[in-house]
């Protein structure tokens, strides 16, 4: 008898198959006994009828628990009105492990109460749907960027300086060498990978002591960066919505059921088209305004400025020239306004805000080591970065998009905490 996964029904209708899970419900009725197994692929609904099973099996159901383990042989059979379109005719089953009484129930939970128990979390349909959408978009990012000739360059995890800030650094001791600090981002890596093969992408965790206790902010987050050498602002924001199509059309297609079991309006994923709306800082600031913000130019935009920008749109809108002050270090000035930054942030359609920042970057030697020194950057760390434009320096370009922030905003969540399967906030180490 083969060995299948709930997935695979359709290929063995009128078959005897054996099926391992776990049981998701159960009910009786009569002399028929009916059983869901789920195991991890799909649900499929088991029915056991007096005599056509041993009579010890049978008795056997009275001990299963839910999420008890076991196994199930039995007939496939075509069915239009269960959930996957297939029922199993039991023949036979096996227990493998009764459970204890399971502490997630079909009832409301606290946030609190299931995120403690996480792990067993996972188990739920609404989670399980999250993860399959969750690895279809990293599946779309690796794709992207391969079959555009990228090469993957990661970047190291244990680093000596800050990328994004000194401010939201993990610093933790290293052997002789003092400190060492958790990336918190790969981009100048990934830079110096552009330098030596064109079009690289770095793909990693990144960490940021982040104080922000919000819906958008984990201190442990995956980040993907594109850098190309040759490649300007507006060559930069061409790439970001290629991409963002890619990934957002990639999952319409594969990942429809999943998608129903969380409830997304598609509709609004299907408008994620190119060209996306482009409008700059100044442009941005006009709209906070028109709305009755009090926003004052200089300032970062923050999560409700956001949110009221992309308000305007039906897509992701791209903000660029930011003023410099408020970006980081390495981003090249405007030629043309030199208050401003040549960086760029996507914004995420529906109020989920930021899901890119991205720049051109300051290839001129002395505007780079002048801009260390004005932020109190440690130079000796950056010696290795400036080299990059001592030896053959271009113009390039990149961006990095949180994949949980876009996890997030594709499946229509209202916390980052359920993209990532053991998220790390502030306040939670774990599981
Ligand atoms: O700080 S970023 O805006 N930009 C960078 O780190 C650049 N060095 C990337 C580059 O140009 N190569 O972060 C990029 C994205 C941001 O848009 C979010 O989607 C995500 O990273 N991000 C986060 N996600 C979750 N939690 C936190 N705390 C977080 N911070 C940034």
């Amino acid at each position: 008898m083969s060995k299948v996964y709930v997935e695979d029904l359709s290929k063995h209708v009128g078959q005897e198959v054996r099926l391992h899970g776990w049981l998701y419900n159960k009910r009786s009725s009569g002399k028929i006994r009916f059983l869901l197994l789920r195991d991890g692929t799909g649900v499929v609904q088991g029915v056991m009828a007096k005599g056509a099973v041993a009579d010890a099996t049978f008795e056997l159901f009275d001990q299963l628990t839910q999420e008890s383990s076991f196994s199930l042989s039995g007939k496939v059979r075509k069915d239009d009105r269960a959930p996957g379109g297939f029922e199993l005719d039991v023949t036979g089953m096996e227990i493998i492990h009764v459970a204890k009484e399971y502490p997630i129930t079909p009832k409301e939970h606290g946030v609190e109460f299931l995120a403690d128990r996480r792990h067993l979390w996972l188990r739920s349909a609404r989670q399980h749907a999250i993860m399959r959408v969750r690895h279809r978009i990293i599946k779309a990012i690796r794709d992207f960027f391969d079959d555009r000739g990228f090469t993957l360059v990661d970047s190291p995890i244990l680093t000596p300086a800050a990328c994004e800030g000194t401010s939201t650094l993990f610093e933790t001791p290293y052997f002789d060498l003092g400190s060492a600090f958790l990336t918190q981002s790969g981009q100048l890596y990934a830079e110096a990978g552009a330098m030596a093969l064109g079009k690289v992408y770095c793909f990693g965790p990144t960490f940021r002591a982040e104080k922000s206790k919000t819906r958008r902010h984990l201190t442990e987050f995956w980040m993907v960066e594109p850098e190309v050498a040759f490649n300007d602002l507006n060559d930069n924001m061409d790439l970001a919505e290629e991409f963002l199509e890619y990934i957002v059309q990639s999952v319409l297609r594969d990942r429809a059921p999943e998608l129903k079991t969380l409830e997304r309006d598609v509709t609004k994923l299907q408008n994620v088209k190119r060209p996306f709306p482009r409008v700059s800082y100044d442009e941005a600031v006009e709209i906070l305004h028109k709305r009755g913000i009090a926003f004052e130019w200089g300032n970062d935009l923050g999560g409700t400025d956001e949110t009221v920008v992309s308000e305007n749109f039906d897509r992701p809108v791209m903000v660029h020239r930011y003023p410099a002050a408020v970006k980081a270090f390495y981003m090249k000035r405007d030629p043309a306004n030199a208050k401003v930054a040549l960086a760029v942030d996507v914004l995420a359609p529906e109020g989920y805000g930021e899901i890119i920042g991205g720049s051109q970057r300051e290839d001129d030697y002395d505007l780079l080591l002048a801009r260390i020194d004005e932020q109190k950057l440690p130079r000796e760390a950056f010696d290795w970065y400036l080299d990059l434009r001592r030896f053959g320096s271009v113009p390039h370009s990149g961006f990095g998009l949180g994949v949980e922030r876009t996890v997030s905003w594709i499946c229509g969540l209202d916390h980052v905490r359920e993209t990532i399967a053991f998220p790390r906030m502030i306040y939670r180490l774990t599981p």
